[in-house]
């Protein structure tokens, strides 16, 4: 199949999601066509079977915004036109579902018919697109898609509650390729460069919003290096990021805390780690966590959103109300504070995230295809 894949770019789950899914689909022998305004972060190859579209917004001092949607739009309809794609595949609603549908309709003007399928991820219904401002067209382009998706049930839902939803939504989880993630030797990881042997390395990984509650993220810590040789990890970048290196100095535990930036080396640092903290407001899903988990490392948790779907409480580690950082940080004592429990919470960490192997989920999403082609 040809399809078109619309995403941002950046290091943001959507994104990560929507471009795992083209380098899987061509793999599988699909021309993937990858249409946005940079190179995605996780796109490191482009090949015969793998195209890269730069949409360009020209500025024009008589726009206080630039039309974003509308380049999107008509560079879909060039590409459409020029490669023959048979069907366009959205992530995130907000903008791209409407400038996917603008594009369906000029291309109909001209006897193409491009079936669309719609990710819904998260954000783009839960805090954006839950905005009056944006409420009539997120529901307006979620009802014109041809096929939607949700990336967990708890989104799924809370779709269907927050807007007049005509259309079926289909739970497609996201994935991870689990045949990637060998057991790796202790010597592999660089631990050493990290941390002293004797000290446990908790690690957090995300975009720094406020969604992600990061001073749970230093309380939870601050209570565990109080009772175990502990380093935290962490990375990514945010406009919660000062406010957290604030906090950190505060409670003079800056030669423990590493603030690592933005990394295209998650595995390596998911690697060395030996416990991960995500206790967020709420995830759609929580894709950082089933990273962790793939790289054996348990997760505490928040309870939000679709985590319950993704970490098992006792299992790949332990799920607490939100804002719970006394539970949590005593969760992630019980099981750092002895080795033999760590070691049987990595290895069911792994075992929990081979459920969501990749292997398994991009045939859901051919299947989703091969049904829009019969539409089209
Ligand atoms: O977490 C973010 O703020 C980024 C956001 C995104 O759209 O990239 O992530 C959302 O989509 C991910 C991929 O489906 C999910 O794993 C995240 O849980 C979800 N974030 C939230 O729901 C807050």
């Amino acid at each position: 199949m040809k399809i078109a894949i619309v995403c941002y770019p950046t290091f943001g789950g959507s994104g990560v999601v929507a471009t795992e899914l083209g380098l899987a689909l061509s793999r599988r022998g699909h021309e993937v066509h990858f249409i946005t305004y940079k190179q995605p972060v996780r796109l490191d190859q482009l090949s015969e079977n793998i195209h890269f579209h730069e949409v360009n917004v020209p500025e024009y001092p008589l726009f206080h915004y630039q039309p974003y949607e509308l380049a999107l739009s008509s560079k879909l309809v060039n590409v459409v036109k020029r490669f023959g794609i048979e069907v366009l595949h959205v992530h995130y609603a907000i903008p791209h579902a409407y400038a996917g549908y603008m594009a369906k309709k000029m291309l109909e003007e001209e006897g193409i018919s491009l079936p669309m399928v719609t990710t819904l991820h998260g954000t783009d219904i839960t805090l954006v697109g839950n905005h009056p401002f944006y409420k009539p067209a997120v529901r307006f382009s979620i009802n014109k898609s041809d096929f939607v998706t949700s990336v967990s049930e708890n989104l799924k839902q809370d779709t269907l509650r927050f807007f007049n939803i005509e259309k079926e939504i289909e739970v497609i989880p996201n994935f991870i390729d689990v045949s990637k993630y060998q057991a790796k030797a202790f010597t592999d990881c660089q631990r050493e460069l990290m941390a002293h042997n004797d000290e446990k390395i908790v690690t957090h990984i995300s975009n720094f919003r406020k969604v992600k509650r990061i001073k749970d993220v230093i309380k939870i810590f601050y209570r565990i290096q109080k009772k175990i040789k502990a380093r935290l990890m962490m990375v990514g970048e945010g406009p919660e990021r000062k406010k957290a290196e604030k906090t950190v100095k505060e409670l003079g535990i800056q030669d423990k805390v590493i603030f690592l930036g933005e990394s295209n080396e998650i595995d390596k640092i998911l690697c060395f780690s030996d416990l991960f903290l995500l206790p967020s407001e709420t995830e759609s899903f929580g894709l950082a966590a089933l990273e962790a988990m793939v790289n054996s490392v348990p997760v505490i948790s928040s309870n939000s959103g679709g985590l319950p779907e993704v970490n098992k409480h006792g299992q790949s580690g332990y799920l607490y109300e939100v804002g719970d950082v006394k539970s949590m940080a005593n969760g992630a004592i019980s099981i750092l504070e002895n080795n033999d429990t760590l070691a049987r919470f990595k290895q069911q960490a792994r075992i929990a995230s081979e459920r969501f192997d990749i292997h398994q989920v991009v045939p859901m999403y051919e299947e989703l295809y091969q049904k829009a082609l019969i539409l089209a």
